[in-house]
C-alpha cells in the first residue's frame, strides 16, 4: 500500500554538506584526456573548466531532484494535504522547496563569471584558485539553504511513514472502544491479510483492510488506539490528525459491545460514540452492537431502546455482518467519488 501514499517515492534527500561532498568527489575524479601536444596551462585551463562545470553540474542536479521529486503539494488530495499541514506546514514546506529551486540562478551565475574569468586566466596557480573560489561560493549557497533541505529532509521522513490510502476507493473505518471487536471485524470481511500502516503518533496504527461487496473494492480501517478512547485524553495535534480521518471515513462503523466484556460499559461507550459524532458531524455513521451471542437478554433489550437504528452483529461468525456492510456501502455517495477521479485523470494530461 505504501506507493498510494505520495511521500512514499520521493528519493532520498541529500543534507547540504553532503551534496557538496558527492559534487566535490565527482569533479576531481575526473580524469582528463589532454593531448601531449597541450601546454601545461591549456590543460590545467581545461581542467579546471571542466571540473568547475561538473562540480554545478552535480549540485544543480541534486537540487532539481528535490523539488521536481516532492509530491505538488497543490495536488495532494484533502486527507494528506490535512495531514501535512498539521504535522509539517504547507507554507513552510512550499516556502522551503521555492527557497532549495531558488539557488539556481545564483549557482549559474558564479560558474559562469568563473568559467569566463578561468578562459582569460593564464596563470595555472591562479586557474586552480579561481575553480576553487567558484566552489567555494556555490558551497555557501549550499549552506545558506541548509536549513531548508533539514526540514524538507524532516518533512518527507514524516510523511512518507503516513498510511498508503487510495484517495478513490470507498472507506469504512471502524470506530469504538478497545476489545468491542474491530479487529475480529475487519478479518473476518477482509479478503486478504489487512496492511499495517503507521498513523502520525509513532504507536498509533491503521489496519486496512480490502473487500469486495458485490463488484465494488472497499477498503476498512481499523483504528486502535485512534478512535478509541475519549478526545479529552488527546492534545491538539492528535485531535487534528484523528479529524483528517473525515476525509477518509467515507462510512464510520461504531461499534459497542453491550455485553460489557470488553471492561467498558454502555454508558462510557454512549459517551465515546458521541464525541465521535461530533468529531466527524458530516460523515455517515451506523452503529453495531458485537457480540449479542453472549449479551443477556435484559441488556440487549436496553441497548435497543437507547439505540433503536443499531444494527445487530455477531463479529466472530459474521452474524449480520454482510447486511452491515452493504448498507454502509450504500451510504457512500459515489458521485463525489466519480468526480474527484475524473479530476485527477483530467490533472494527469495537465502534467
Ligand atoms: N462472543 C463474541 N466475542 C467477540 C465477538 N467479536 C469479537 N469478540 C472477541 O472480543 C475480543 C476483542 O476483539 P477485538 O476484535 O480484538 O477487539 P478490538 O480491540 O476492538 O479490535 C476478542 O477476544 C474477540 O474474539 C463476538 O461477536 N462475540
Ligand atoms: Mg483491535
Amino acid at each position: 500500500m505504501s506507493h498510494l501514499n505520495p511521500f512514499a517515492d520521493v528519493p532520498t534527500i541529500l543534507t547540504a554538506e553532503e551534496i557538496i561532498e558527492v559534487a566535490h568527489n565527482r569533479s576531481m575524479r575526473l580524469s582528463m584526456k589532454s593531448s601531449l601536444q597541450m601546454s601545461r596551462e591549456a590543460r590545467s585551463k581545461i581542467r579546471e573548466i571542466t571540473r568547475l562545470q561538473e562540480f554545478t553540474k552535480q549540485v544543480k542536479a541534486k537540487i532539481t531532484e528535490v523539488v521536481e521529486e516532492f509530491p505538488s503539494i497543490d495536488r495532494l488530495s484533502p486527507f494528506y494535504l490535512e495531514l501535512t499541514e498539521i504535522l509539517i506546514g504547507t507554507d513552510r514546506l512550499k516556502q522551503a522547496l521555492g527557497a532549495v529551486y531558488n539557488c539556481l540562478p545564483a549557482i549559474d551565475e558564479i560558474t559562469f563569471k568563473h568559467t569566463e574569468a578561468l578562459k582569460l586566466t593564464t596563470d595555472f596557480r591562479q586557474m586552480k584558485k579561481t575553480r576553487s573560489a567558484a566552489k567555494g561560493r556555490i558551497s555557501s549557497i549550499l549552506r545558506a539553504t541548509a536549513p531548508n533541505l533539514d526540514f524538507i529532509i524532516e518533512a518527507k521522513k514524516v510523511l512518507s511513514e503516513l498510511p498508503g490510502v487510495a484517495p478513490n476507493i470507498p472507506s469504512i473505518v471502524c470506530a469504538g472502544f478497545p476489545n468491542v471487536g474491530k479487529s475480529t471485524l475487519v478479518k473476518m470481511v477482509s479478503t486478504a491479510e489487512p496492511e499495517i500502516a503507521y498513523y502520525p503518533f509513532t504507536t498509533r496504527k491503521l489496519i486496512m483492510g480490502h473487500l469486495k461487496v458485490g463488484n465494488q473494492t472497499v477498503q476498512i480501517v481499523d483504528t486502535p488506539g485512534i478512535l478509541d478512547r475519549p478526545m479529552s485524553e488527546r492534545n491538539d495535534i492528535e485531535r487534528q490528525a484523528i479529524a483528517a480521518l473525515k476525509y477518509l471515513a467515507n462510512v464510520i462503523i461504531f461499534m459497542i459491545d453491550p455485553s460489557e466484556a470488553c471492561g467498558w460499559s454502555f454508558e462510557q461507550q454512549l459517551n465515546l460514540l458521541d464525541e465521535v459524532q461530533r468529531m466527524f458531524p458530516l460523515n455517515p455513521l451506523l452503529i453495531a452492537l458485537n457480540k449479542i451471542d453472549i449479551t443477556p437478554e435484559p441488556q440487549l433489550e436496553a441497548a435497543r431502546a437507547r439505540l433503536p437504528n443499531a444494527y445487530e452483529i455477531v463479529a466472530v461468525n459474521r452474524i449480520g455482518v454482510d447486511q452491515l456492510l452493504q448498507d454502509a456501502l450504500e451510504e457512500v455517495d459515489l458521485k463525489p467519488m466519480q468526480e474527484s477521479i475524473d479530476e485527477y485523470v483530467k490533472s494527469l494530461s495537465r502534467k
